[in-house]
């Protein structure tokens, strides 16, 4: 069953022309990190949706940074997985392909993909309270919390908490990919964030074949043209062509960020 369904999806893909990869939390787990809404999701007893809120950044910026360094910390020695190379590697062989994540962990980035939108933010830059500058910030654990910028100007994390807008455009420049796109995949998304969860629909609207790679349903799998249960890092490669190795096995990659 599987296999006639990836040989669709694979089908969708020869003939496509332009290509929308839309990532969530999973495309990541099999690199180790925690999904949002999986089991492991808490932080001192914090569901990760308060941790990530507004209302603790506010109320108190010095925990606020204490959750975000300890997943920069985390994630300092993850690398990417089967999955994130797949998709790295698929960029050139088509005519326009684009990653647009929720992700905020930089390992599209560290697996060499170009073109990415990165709705959420990302977890190694801070901006600047007052003034929205962005700093990068490689270094952690973080010497002081919350970190400063110039004039002393504390930082929040430059990601996207619930309540809270998206980067100025990031959206609609997903949203205007995905309704010219052939084919939209979507990697490792429970979709119930929005407007994220939008971009699929986006696609599917404007007529491409919007295909799941999840190992669970999701509320986007009765919208798609396809849904393939499984692992990303076991089904994503296969997709593209690419021979799956030992499936699920991170491969050894450069751990340094940036
Ligand atoms: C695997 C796997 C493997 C596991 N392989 N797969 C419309 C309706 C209702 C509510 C709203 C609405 N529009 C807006 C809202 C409000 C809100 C929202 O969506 N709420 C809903 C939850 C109800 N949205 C917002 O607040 C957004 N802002 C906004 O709308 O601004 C306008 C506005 C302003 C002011 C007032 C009102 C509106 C902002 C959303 C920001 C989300 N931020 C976070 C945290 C980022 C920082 C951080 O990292 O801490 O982003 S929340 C969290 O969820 C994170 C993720 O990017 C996001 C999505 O989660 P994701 O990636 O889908 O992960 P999971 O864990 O949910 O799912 C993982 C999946 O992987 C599962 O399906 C697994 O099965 C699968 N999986 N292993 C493949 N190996």
């Amino acid at each position: 069953m599987i296999d006639d369904q990836l040989q669709q999806a694979r089908q969708y893909l020869a003939a496509a022309r332009r290509v929308v990869v839309f990532t969530g939390a999973g495309i990541s787990a099999e690199s180790g990190v925690p999904t949002f809404r999986g089991k492991d999701a808490t932080w001192k007893g914090m569901p990760a949706a308060v941790a990530s809120s507004i209302g603790l950044l506010e109320q108190d910026l010095t925990t606020a940074w204490e959750w975000f360094d300890y997943r920069r910390t985390l994630l300092k020695t993850v690398v990417p997985n089967a999955a994130h190379l797949a998709v790295a590697q698929a960029e050139t062989r088509f005519e326009d392909f684009l990653v647009v994540t929720q992700n905020v962990d930089g390992l599209h980035q560290k697996a060499g993909s170009q073109r990415i939108i990165e709705l959420h933010g990302n977890i190694w830059r801070g901006r600047g309270l007052r003034t929205g500058k962005r700093y990068p910030l490689p270094e952690t654990p973080l010497p002081t919390l919350p970190p400063r910028g110039d004039q002393d100007e504390p930082l929040r994390p430059d990601v996207v908490l619930f309540g809270e807008m998206l980067p100025a455009g990031a959206f609609e420049e997903a949203e205007i990919a995905a309704s010219r796109c052939d084919v939209c995949l979507v990697i490792g998304t429970s979709g119930v964030v929005y407007p994220a969860a939008l971009i699929p629909f986006a696609a599917r609207d404007a007529g491409a074949a919007v295909i799941e790679v999840n190992p669970e349903s999701t509320d986007l799998t009765p919208h798609m043209t396809l849904s393939l249960r499984g692992l990303a890092g076991d089904i994503v490669p296969r997709l593209f062509g690419q021979a799956s190795t030992s499936p699920g096995l991170p491969f050894t990659m450069h751990t340094g960020q940036g």
